[in-house]
């Protein structure tokens, strides 16, 4: 077993694997980037070490100095978490040819299911359905027009470098093609460096379910059932729940037995998430991607089914076999997962970066808050404001409800706007309750919770792209004064009224001050 493991992370994740670490006696080691030298994670860990500025390239993806921080420390090897360079198969390689171990799958199987259109290829030689269409990605537009009207409108253009909804478009009409073609080309070299597309025909209200594998170096591959995660915003997940509430009986094991058996395929080893899009009306399921990392929602997994995850990757990737077989694999009782982010709901969530000037934390029967952060803890616009993930267990779905609104209302959070608000208002929402969920949620939910709100941006702007463009325009104002002030330039005067200031005062809409005076009646409450 290893004695030291560097995590290659920040933030909630990097606390979590810290203590999977300690769990098993190893001593966790930490790296930071100079903004992030007093974050929680950092405070964990035995050692750490800085690998660079605030900028992510220069930081959190900087592949060499990750690997030199782990030779410097001694650590046999990096546990990547999530998002930065958990999928990224040349870090892998890297990793292994410094003589570590990645906590993680063969570089093989990362690239194969890092190509959308390689990944349907391999479901397809797996006997593992795939949403009909294209299994190369599309030559031209008419190539792409020919396909679409073989396949039947609507159909959906995806980027075959993407995965999670970038450089994806609905098509509904073979006039709308070209446009919806361009522009996920333009979206999809921009995000990915890499232009090309492929083509699917598009499920309508469709529920996404995706179902967690566990494969050893020996050959045992499990799963461990699945989660739902269909209440999605712009294709981020917001909720997740395990089991589904609408999984009826036979659909799991059908489901479980097909992500096997594409696991077994790619030769997979460690955690890996293989997603479905399921037919509302007939209750097929489609394979759509192959996730080949530990994902953000994994703790309700851990719930209902009492595995520790990460500890088994750690254990798994020092080469014992899985602690458990398929049939020692239970389910017991519902979990659901809010995922609390600094964002504003009340301004089309808005990020809402700065200092968390106070903080309680719920617990109680029940209650798991996995967070990244303390008292005093600095939001930066650079990283994902996602800043804990609140879950609740209980023996049915609707005592998982009772518990979470009742955390959901215990947790306190100054400073800062986060998504609480949001999720309280959803715990009390009918059709939330009665677990009829698709992926429509969402958009009916905003138009009961603020209906005249949401019908008048609708009719405007009715993805809310506008809104998107204006928060990502703050953003980069937002940066530009940030390196303006690094290099001492001259900075307009308007900057004390800025809402983006980092470590500067987050203001009210109407200009008063969410922080300082730490008075109880301005918090997010
Ligand atoms: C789809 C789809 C319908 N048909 N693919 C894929 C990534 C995910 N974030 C959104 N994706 C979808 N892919 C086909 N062929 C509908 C969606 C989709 C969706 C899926 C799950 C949860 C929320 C969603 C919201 C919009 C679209």
């Amino acid at each position: 077993m290893f004695t030291k493991i560097l995590i290659a992370n920040r933030g909630e994740i990097a606390v979590r694997i810290s203590r999977a670490c300690r769990d098993l006696g190893i001593s966790p080691i930490g790296v930071y980037s100079e903004p992030d030298a007093g974050a929680v994670h950092v405070g964990l860990s035995d050692e750490a070490i800085c690998i660079g500025p605030a900028a992510s390239v220069q930081s959190y993806l900087n592949i060499s100095n990750i690997i030199n921080a782990a030779k410097a420390t001694g650590a046999e090897a990096i546990h990547p978490g999530y998002g930065f360079l958990a999928e990224n198969a040349d870090f892998a390689k890297a990793v292994e040819e410094a003589g570590l171990t990645f906590i993680g799958p063969g570089p093989v199987a990362m690239q194969t299911m890092g190509s959308k259109t390689g990944a349907r290829r391999a479901a397809v030689e797996a006997g593992v359905p795939i949403v009909p269409g294209t299994v190369e990605p599309l030559r031209s537009l008419a190539e792409a027009e020919r396909t679409a009207h073989e396949f039947g409108y609507p159909v959906m253009v995806k980027a075959s470098a993407g995965g999670g909804g970038k450089g994806m478009r609905l098509v509904e009409s073979s006039e709308e093609l070209r446009s919806a073609f361009d522009n996920a080309k333009s979206e999809a070299a921009a995000a990915f460096g890499d232009d090309s597309l492929y083509l699917e025909k598009a499920v309508e209200r469709p529920r996404h379910i995706e179902i967690q594998v566990f494969a050893d170096t020996h050959g045992n591959i499990v799963h461990l059932g699945e989660r739902e995660c269909s209440i999605q915003r712009r294709h981020q997940k917001v909720i997740e729940e395990c089991p589904s509430p609408i999984n009826e009986s036979g659909l799991r094991d059908r489901m479980g037995a097909a992500a096997v058996k594409l696991a077994r395929a790619v030769n997979y080893v460690g955690a890996g998430t293989v997603e479905f899009l399921v037919a509302d009306a007939t209750r097929d399921f489609y394979f759509l991607e192959m996730n080949t990392r530990l994902q953000v929602e994994h703790p309700v997994t851990e719930l209902v089914t009492g595995i520790d995850l990460v500890r088994e990757q750690i254990t798994v990737a020092s080469g014992a076999p899985l602690s458990f077989s398929q049939d020692e694999v239970r389910w017991h009782g519902h979990a659901i997962e809010c995922r609390v982010y600094a964002e504003d709901p009340d301004n089309n969530f808005f990020p809402s970066p700065g200092t968390i000037s106070y903080l309680r934390v719920p617990s109680g029967p029940g209650i798991r808050d996995d967070s990244g952060v303390e008292e005093n803890s600095e939001v930066s616009i650079h990283y994902d404001p996602l800043i804990s993930k609140l879950a609740a267990w209980g023996r049915t779905r609707s005592e998982a409800i009772d518990r979470l609104r009742r955390a959901l209302d215990e947790y306190e959070v100054g400073g800062i706007r986060t998504t609480l608000p949001f999720f309280r208002a959803v715990v009390r929402d009918e059709e939330f309750r009665s677990g009829k969920l698709d992926t429509g949620f969402i958009s009916r939910f905003n138009a009961r919770r603020d209906g005249a709100r949401a019908t008048e941006s609708g009719k405007q702007d009715p993805e809310g792209r506008l809104q998107e463009d204006l928060a990502l325009i703050a953003a980069a104002l937002h940066f530009v004064r940030l390196q303006r002030r690094a290099t001492g330039a001259g900075l307009p005067a308007a900057d004390n009224q800025s809402r983006w200031k980092m470590g500067g005062r987050a203001a009210l809409h109407d200009g008063r001050s969410l922080i300082g005076g730490g008075s109880k009646g301005l918090r997010d409450k």
